[in-house]
């Protein structure tokens, strides 16, 4: 008897670790930080010059308004597109007190600018090394950054990797990307920032997009809770409107279509509606393993004691 309950222990215990170990090996953005939604393709043309063109009223809109390290002040929305092999970023943010960035800030520590960000994970997975940054600050400055030792700062170096415009409006400014990426179909891994400097540069506060992972904002650099988007792969734009497949692709694909918007419709994909493509997470199995080994481990004890008191007794 004793034998039986120390191997269901033992199976018990080693089922949890495999599912735990199962868990983190395939775990991805796209399981904890959530999908966001389909960025639609199109053939229209689109301008680079931080003006907002009519066909982003029918492009994926993001918001990005969640703290990560204490409130913030300014916040903002982007609409994505997919056109001629790049993704276009449009970005309106909204910032009262904007700061023109000085020439040394820009060089050596740019994210201390009012700036946005717009970072990418092409493989969707929870490796930091595939992540890329690009940012465009409220003067039009461009940086491209990822942690293999890229650090291209300022028009000169960056225009090879994309291309942007910065424009400021009333209340805040706006941004506009175009970043070559060979992924019409796929999913990859996003996040989204705003950098907000105040009437003091130490005073600077991070707007996020909405991680599933958090329930509020991501981290700039952390991949593993980046939510997701599918380029192109059930959504098409024309300044007719926006056509959401019947039958989506790629395969195995089975989005919610999703209303049509109007141009001027500033209203934009609500995070909290978004696809539910998502498992345990790690914490939940590690509860419930815990749990399982704590009742076997109580249930031991007390038919071991059982039986020492009954061999007392006898
Ligand atoms: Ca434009
Ligand atoms: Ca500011």
């Amino acid at each position: 008897m004793k034998k039986a309950i120390r191997k269901l222990t033992i199976l018990t215990l080693t089922a949890c670790m495999i599912l735990m170990l199962g868990s983190v090996v395939t775990s991805h953005a796209s399981v904890w930080g959530g999908y966001i939604g389909d960025v639609p393709k199109t053939e229209v043309d689109i301008t680079v010059d931080g003006e907002e063109d009519p066909i982003y009223a029918y492009g994926l809109s993001i918001e990005v308004k969640y703290e990560k390290d204490r409130p913030v002040k300014a916040t903002g929305t982007a609409k994505l597109l997919y056109a001629d092999g790049k993704l276009f970023v449009f970005a309106r943010v909204n910032d009262n007190d904007v700061r023109e960035p000085d020439q040394e800030g820009r060089d050596t520590s740019p994210w201390i600018t009012d700036s946005f960000e717009f970072f990418i994970n092409l493989d969707n997975d929870d490796d930091v090394s595939k992540v890329k940054q690009y940012r465009v600050d409220c003067g039009g400055w461009p940086t491209v950054y990822d942690q293999n030792g890229l650090r291209d700062y300022g028009p000169k170096a960056a225009e090879k990797h994309f291309t942007y415009a910065a424009k400021k409006v009333d209340g805040g400014y706006c941004t506009e990307m175009a970043i070559p990426v060979d992924a019409l179909g796929k999913d990859i891994g996003v996040n989204l920032q705003i950098n907000d400097v105040n009437t003091d540069a130490e005073e600077l506060t991070w707007a996020m997009v909405y991680s599933e992972a958090t329930d509020g904002g991501t981290d700039s650099w952390s991949v593993g809770i980046y939510p997701y988007i599918s380029i192109g792969a059930y959504s098409e734009a024309s300044l007719d409107g926006k056509v959401v497949q019947e039958t989506p692709t790629p395969e195995g694909y089975t989005p919610e279509p999703t209303a049509e918007p109007t141009p001027g419709d500033d209203e934009g994909t609500d995070n909290n509606e978004k696809d539910q493509r998502k498992g345990l997470s790690p914490a939940v199995i590690a509860v419930i393993c815990v749990l399982a080994a704590a009742v076997i481990a109580a249930a031991v004890i007390m038919i071991v004691r059982g039986k020492k008191k009954s061999g007392n007794k006898a």
